[in-house]
């Protein structure tokens, strides 16, 4: 079965496609969803990831008669109130880069304790613009003060995961994706999904004698 994805990030596509590949394969089939270049940006109005999140899917879903599904996430500092949280993509003001935005964060973060955080995400899953459901994943670590690492994308480099005792962006996708926040979030979802078209088709309604 075909299902799009709707992200312009081109860190969280290859993330996407690694969890179809693990936790979908032979089931579902993912693809971007198509002519998403072309289709203008929702504004991401929401205060919370998980407004948004819906308020993207259910968007771009309009655009499609498959499922199609959107992410919303962000970095949650303690120490920054839970900055930058839902506005974690324009940290640093609305041409932000991720290295512009790591940069901020270390000026912000110079320091500073405790540098306990992590990374949340919301997967919400639509069919014709109506929510089917929503999915959640988090991943907890502590801030360095010197990136480290070249894979990943956005606060990887910065965001240490004790259990691995490296950053996100000095371990591959393949392990990144296994404890992710969108790892967690993307098996929760292929899990139901998988359920939902095992489950057995729902009987004829009883004809008239
Ligand atoms: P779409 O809305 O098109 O999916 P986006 O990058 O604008 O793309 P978000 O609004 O959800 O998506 O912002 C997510 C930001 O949070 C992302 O740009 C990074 O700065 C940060 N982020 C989320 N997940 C991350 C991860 O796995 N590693 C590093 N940074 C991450």
């Amino acid at each position: 079965m075909l299902i799009y994805c709707a992200t312009t990030n081109k860190g969280k596509l290859a993330e996407f496609r690694l969890a179809a590949d693990r936790y979908a394969a032979g089931c579902f089939h993912l693809e971007p969803l198509p002519g998403l270049s072309a289709i203008a940006a929702p504004e991401e109005t929401g205060v919370t990831l998980e407004e948004n999140a819906t308020l993207k899917a259910r968007y771009y879903s309009r655009h499609a008669t498959e499922l199609v599904f959107a992410d919303d996430s962000g970095l949650v500092v303690d120490a920054l109130d839970g900055a930058p949280g839902v506005y974690s993509s324009h940290f640093s003001g609305p041409q932000a880069t991720d290295a512009s935005n790591n940069a901020l964060l270390l000026e912000r973060m110079r320091g500073v304790t405790p540098r306990t955080a992590r990374f949340v995400c919301i997967v919400a899953l639509a069919r014709a613009g109506g929510i089917l459901r929503t999915f959640h994943g988090v991943v907890e670590g502590t801030l360095l003060d010197s990136p480290r690492g070249s894979h990943g994308f956005g606060y990887d480099p910065l965001f240490y995961y004790p259990d691995y005792g490296c950053t996100l962006a000095e371990c591959d996708g393949e392990r990144k994706l296994e404890v992710s926040h969108r790892g967690r979030a993307l098996q929760a979802m292929f899990t139901y999904l998988r359920a939902e078209a095992s489950r057995p088709a729902a009987p004829p309604s009883s004809s008239r004698r």
